[in-house]
């Protein structure tokens, strides 16, 4: 059976591009979104996410009739759920937009549909959602839910692009396919071939759960061990960037960057997911998330050490945005620092952030002014590089020899 139809079930950072990239197959796509203001901005051609080519692909399948957003659910022959999983208190994992979805979508679904789940999720949530339709949706046969025949598939995609990368790797990278039977897989396989150029693994939903969270996990312990080094190496006095260079010269080392903390709404989120699911086993994975939650408080620290040098510190914080060269603010550790810098009244502070054009709500009404680079560099005698956005990539060391500098990135290190 082909795909005439598709239904994006949330149009954010991932759910847009999808979107998007389907319907530029040719596909006919409705994006669904709770948010008016997303579906009418999305239903002019325009885009309410900044990432990389993303308006024009939109604009173009707008334009062509192929992508249309919506409020309402309607019949499709696959829907793709792609919505938010944050955590709650106790950095316990947050499934009531995935059960929203479930409810919004099961009065429309019908005998021989797909429903995907690609939001990252904790493993068993995949059957949980059948589990769900199940319950609204009695006369249907859904994988795992009594003795019948399914009659409709469900599967586990798990996103898995980078941001500020998205269109590319929506496309390049290889998917998990995590089937709740062979048969799911089998039929998830059948879509991705539409637009993904990678290669598709069929696996089963409890694996595809466990494997991305697994991703961001390695890489979350591995950044923990970069941060644990930076803060052993000024115990030490030693220049980590040089230190970590030289190790990577070894053919079998990597060490990544250390930096302000780790950021996104991703490798900060998703590792507690896994020790919310093995509590006890879970120990690296738990130790790095606390060591790269702490580095914020560190960084501070130094913030504050070298304020106090100065009568009237005013201090820059280049960069508020969660990694370079993009305008996406959540879970930023550069913003906390900002925030806390301000609250605890280092000195004036004076925020640089090339990617957006006003502070955000939460830096408002504090003592912190959103300037430009080079007014920064003219008013500040403190600077603290958060971000290695591009045009701070370009300062030159003239620019800086008379400031006392707090560089969590290596910016200016030789290494
Ligand atoms: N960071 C460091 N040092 C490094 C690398 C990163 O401090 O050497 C920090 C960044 O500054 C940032 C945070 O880590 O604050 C995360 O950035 P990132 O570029 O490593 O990853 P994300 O969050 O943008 O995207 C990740 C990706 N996962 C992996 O690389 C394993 C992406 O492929 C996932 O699709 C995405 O999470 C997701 O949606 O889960």
């Amino acid at each position: 059976m082909v795909f005439n139809k598709v239904s994006v079930v949330g149009l954010g950072y991932i759910g847009l591009p999808t979107a998007a990239v389907i319907a530029s197959r040719g596909i006919e796509v409705i994006g669904l979104d709770v948010s008016q203001k997303a579906v009418d901005t999305i239903n002019q051609g325009k885009v309410h996410i900044v990432e990389p080519d993303l308006d024009m692909v939109v604009q173009a399948a707008v334009t062509m009739g192929k992508l249309r957003a919506s409020m309402t659910p309607e019949p499709a022959d696959a829907f793709m759920i792609a919505v938010p999983t944050p955590f709650k208190d106790g950095n316990q994992p947050d499934l009531s937009y995935i059960e929203k979805a479930a409810k919004a979508i099961a009065p429309v679904l019908e005998k021989g549909n797909l429903v995907i789940l690609e939001s990252t999720s904790p493993v068993g949530a995949t059957e949980k959602l059948a589990a769900w339709l199940q319950e609204y949706r009695p006369d249907l046969h859904f994988p795992g839910q009594g003795a019948a025949e399914p009659n409709v598939n469900v599967a586990h995609c798990p996103e898995r692009v980078l941001p500020g990368r998205v269109l590319e790797e929506l496309v390049s990278n290889d998917r998990i396919i995590g089937g709740l039977t062979p048969k799911c897989c089998d039929r998830a396989i059948q879509l991705y071939k539409h637009f993904v150029r990678g290669e598709c693994i069929p696996t089963n939903a409890r694996t595809a759960e466990m494997a991305k969270l697994t991703e961001n996990s390695f890489r979350d312990v591995n950044i923990a061990f970069a941060n644990e080094l930076s803060i052993i190496c000024d115990e030490l006095k030693i220049d980590v960037w040089e230190l970590i260079a030289l190790a990577n010269r070894h053919p079998r080392v990597n060490i990544l960057r250390p930096g302000p903390g780790v950021g996104g709404h991703c490798i900060a989120v998703d590792p507690w997911f896994i020790v919310d699911s093995a509590p006890e086993s879970a120990r690296i994975i738990r130790t790095a998330r606390e060591i790269n939650d702490h580095k914020p408080e560190y960084v501070i620290g130094k913030v504050k050490a070298a304020a106090d040098q100065f009568k009237r510190p005013v201090i820059a914080c280049m960069g508020l945005a969660f990694k370079a060269d993009i305008d996406d603010l959540r879970e930023s550790p550069a913003l906390d620092i900002t925030l806390q810098l301000a609250n605890a009244n280092v000195g004036q502070i004076l925020a640089v952030e090339p990617n957006i054009d006003c502070l955000p709500e939460k830096l408002q009404n504090k003592n912190i002014q959103l300037v430009s680079l080079p007014e920064a560099l003219e008013r500040a005698n403190v600077l603290v590089v958060l971000v290695d956005h591009k045009p701070f990539k370009a300062l030159s060391s003239n620019d800086i020899n008379t400031k006392v500098v707090v560089d969590t990135r290596g910016l200016f290190s030789r290494f």
